[in-house]
């Protein structure tokens, strides 16, 4: 098949599973083209089977908001023309299903069919879809998708609830590449990698986001800075945004800077991932949670929140340990009683790793993506 993609490129949940997913797709055989106004910070531009297509976004003193959207649509009008494309699937519904229509549309208009998928994966639908400005045209665009998915079942009844959908959404769980994201097998190897960031008796604690409001990353520094009282122990964060500085000034304050490690934006997390003892994910909201599930597939449990489609991913006390947002007493009691009991943390880390492979391994969901496809060229008129 020849596929479009298109996703917000910058560091975020969606451009990661919409970059993955194409080098997947492109190890299978598919030809994939990837349209947005950067290239996806994970793809390194010499993927076989994938080309890359920058959208130009003019701006003139008449704009006050260069119009991306249309300047995308035309580019994804372009692209499916120029290179025969059989689909494109966007990720992120606000704005790329509009555009995505409109391409459908402009083509559809000279007798060519361009049907598109897209992928619902989570502050589209519960935070920005649901601002009064956007939600009309977003559920305008979902309802008009030749298919519709969503990462998870909880996202799939909040799309259901709250935009009237009546279309039917298919369940397509993110993934991970369970050979490329692996715990170090050898012990002594990983204690040698480990001493890149902590000394042989330090647990390491890690939490990696994109450092917005919805991440609570000033809740990772609070359980962490109770942690580290009662267990010798080092913070690394992964990632950058808008809270970093706030969670930089509490380590400060609190005088646990020189545990505290801000990592910043990392291509390879998953060289990362394994040094760590827990990950800490103490989100507001996640309609899935993918760190936590790459860090599962790395043999790192999570402590994290009872949020949204979290428990479709961790199985409370058996992956990891689930707790109420901003209870921050209870995680930092959690992280500690998996720090002093090496056999439950142990046993833990194999059953993370296990669902991992078992549930949410690429192999088993990029073809469920395929056969998704098919049956939307199969039905699309
Ligand atoms: O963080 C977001 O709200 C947007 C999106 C993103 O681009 O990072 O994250 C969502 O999609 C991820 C990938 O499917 C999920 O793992 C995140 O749980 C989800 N974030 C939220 O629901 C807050």
């Amino acid at each position: 098949m020849r596929i479009g993609i298109t996703c917000y490129p910058t560091y975020g949940g969606s451009g990661v599973v919409a970059t993955e997913l194409g080098i997947e797709l492109a190890a299978l055989g598919h030809e994939v083209h990837f349209i947005s106004y950067s290239q996806p910070f994970r793809l390194s531009g010499r993927d076989n089977g994938i080309l890359y297509h920058e959208v130009p976004v003019s701006s003139y003193p008449l704009f006050e908001f260069p119009p991306y959207d249309l300047a995308l649509a035309s580019r994804m009008a372009e692209i499916a023309e120029l290179y025969s494309l059989d689909l494109l699937h966007v990720h992120y519904a606000i704005p790329h299903s509009v555009s995505a229509l409109l391409a459908r549309q402009m083509l559809a208009s000279r007798g060519m069919r361009l049907p598109f998928v897209t992928t619902l994966h989570g502050t589209d639908i519960t935070l920005v879809g649901m601002d009064r400005g956007y939600l009309p045209i977003t559920r305008y665009a979902i309802q008009e998708s030749d298919g519709v998915t969503s990462i998870s079942s909880y996202l799939k009844e909040e799309t259901l609830k709250h935009f009237g959908i009546t279309r039917p959404i298919e369940v397509i769980p993110n993934f991970v590449n369970c050979n490329e994201y692996v715990p170090i097998k050898d012990e002594a190897a990983r204690a040698k990698a480990r001493l890149r960031l902590a000394k042989p008796e330090e647990a390491i604690l890690m939490h990696l986001s994109n450092f917005r409001p919805v991440k609570r990353v000033v809740d990772v520094v609070k359980v962490f800075a109770q942690v580290q009282r009662e267990v010798p122990a080092q913070l690394v964060l992964v990632g950058d945004g808008p809270e970093r500085s706030a969670a930089e000034w509490l380590a400060h304050d609190l005088g646990i800077q020189c545990r505290v490690h801000f990592l910043g934006k990392q291509e390879r997390v998953n060289e990362l991932l394994p040094l760590a003892d827990l990950m800490v994910m103490p989100s507001e909201l996640e309609s899935f949670g993918l760190a936590a599930l790459e860090a599962m597939a790395c043999k790192v449990p999570s402590i994290a929140t009872r949020v949204g489609g979290v428990p479709e991913l961790i199985d409370d006390g058996v992956t990891g340990l689930l707790y109420p947002v901003g209870d921050v007493e209870a995680m930092a009691a959690g992280a500690l009683s998996l720090l002093k009991d090496r056999d439950r943390l142990e046993a833990m880390r194999l059953a993370g790793r296990k669902t991992a492979q078992k549930r949410f391994c690429s192999s088993l969901v990029v073809p469920h993506y395929v056969r998704y496809y098919e049956s939307v060229l199969g039905n699309a008129g």
